[in-house]
């Protein structure tokens, strides 16, 4: 049996509406509402339909029980939740830990049946009651004592979801950012088993360099450099996504993270390429204001009156002005990181964070609103 022409013609059309091929996971800091002036951005700066899903970060877990971390979350959940009704393909999940939740204390909860079990109960009707579609989990990061729990929490709340949606609502969904370093990898994750039950994972290629290796050197290659002052191949983008395919992720729920902000040092000398001594981490940004990162924002400023030069092997852009050294992400390298996730059949890419890219448009020229993000869809829309 055929298709009419009438039927292919709507079948076409009602796919190109509804979903893209790939997802475009990004996230939304619950801290960047007390940046100042332009900085400070609040979910309803979204444009609805620039990502198939939005995760809102973070929430806290009190007495065992999914919580909200900030006074105002509760609204904010319902300005991003509110998103939906003009873009009802959108989902959006809530992710709960990061950095300053602590692994001890994801560990506690996960590693008691009864508490666990309590958490897990807790999930359901909280995202529920805000609106949201599922669960991200952000535990930074399992230990090898974690490992089994890990697992365990994940396949308990996989299984708690289908039960809860038997009323007929959508069945919750679930995912997890994981760290993209090797030695976090192999200790704190078995792959194979959480990837069962995960709808995605987030690979957080990122954060690779830092201040710690005293030279200067990209935060988020693509590929290993041959200009890298301590070549280790394990720092780059194609080797966390290699190793973890390889450990057994099926490529189809793999996420590729691509940060929308810059990690920069204070150079030591007048040496200033890949690899160049540093005295530390550099200037902190006027809006983040921290130490040793740019918003992608905060680069475009940056970029008046800077020399930029292109890591040919590594596909990524650093940019050197007076004592400041940022490697980041531009227009071009996004392209080649999408590029490469498509060649590996990967689900598609997550962001670092909309409130990093220039989210009011105001910095990085072309008056266009969230143009990293926006260059990353483009590309995963491309054919
Ligand atoms: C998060 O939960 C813990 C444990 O209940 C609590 O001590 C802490 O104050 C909470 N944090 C915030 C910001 O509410
Ligand atoms: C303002 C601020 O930073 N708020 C909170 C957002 O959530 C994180 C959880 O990772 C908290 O640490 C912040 O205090």
């Amino acid at each position: 049996m055929g298709l009419t022409v009438a039927q292919t013609g709507l079948a076409v059309l009602v796919l190109l509406q509804c979903c893209s091929a790939y997802k475009l996971v990004c996230y939304y800091t619950n801290w960047s509402q007390y940046r100042e002036g332009e900085g400070r951005c609040l979910p309803d700066a979204i444009s609805r339909f620039l990502c198939t899903h939005i995760i809102y970060s973070f929430a806290n877990i009190s007495d065992n029980e999914l919580d909200t971390w900030e006074w105002n979350d509760a609204t904010l959940y319902g300005m991003l939740n509110a998103l939906k009704t003009r873009n009802p393909n959108l989902k959006t999940l809530l992710s709960v830990g990061g950095w300053n939740f602590g692994s001890q204390r994801f560990s506690k909860i996960a590693s008691n049946t009864q508490s666990r079990r309590q958490f897990i109960k807790s999930v359901p009707p909280f995202l529920r009651a805000h609106g949201f579609d599922g669960l991200d989990l952000a535990w930074l990061y399992p230990t090898r004592r974690d490992r089994w729990h890990f697992t365990k929490l994940v396949k308990e709340m996989k299984a708690e979801f289908p039960k809860e949606a038997r009323g007929g609502a959508e069945q919750l969904l679930l995912s997890a950012a994981v760290s993209a370093g090797k030695v976090a990898l192999d200790s704190g994750y078995d792959i194979a088993q959480i990837s069962r039950y995960l709808d995605f994972i987030s690979i957080m290629t990122y954060d690779f360099h830092g201040a710690w290796r005293r030279t200067t050197g990209h935060h988020s290659p693509l590929f290993r450099g041959q200009e890298d002052a301590s070549p280790d191949r394990f720092s780059n983008t194609d080797y966390a996504v290699g190793y973890i395919l390889k450990l057994g992720a099926p490529a189809n729920k793999l996420v590729l993270g691509i940060p929308a902000f810059g990690k920069s040092f204070t150079l030591a000398s007048s040496e200033t390429g890949v690899g160049a001594p540093i005295s530390g981490p550099g200037l902190p940004g006027r809006f983040t204001k921290e130490e040793g990162t740019l918003a992608y924002y905060e680069i475009c400023d940056f970029l008046h009156g800077a020399t930029v030069h292109r890591l040919l092997g590594q596909q990524v852009p650093y940019a050197t002005k007076g004592n400041q050294w940022v490697g980041y992400d531009d227009l071009e390298s996004v392209k080649a990181k999408v590029r490469y996730l498509k060649n590996r059949q990967l689900a598609g890419a997550m962001v670092w964070a909309l409130d990093l890219d220039d989210f009011q448009g105001s910095f990085c020229g072309q008056n266009l609103r969230f143009p990293l993000t926006n260059a990353i869809k483009d590309a995963l829309d491309a054919p």
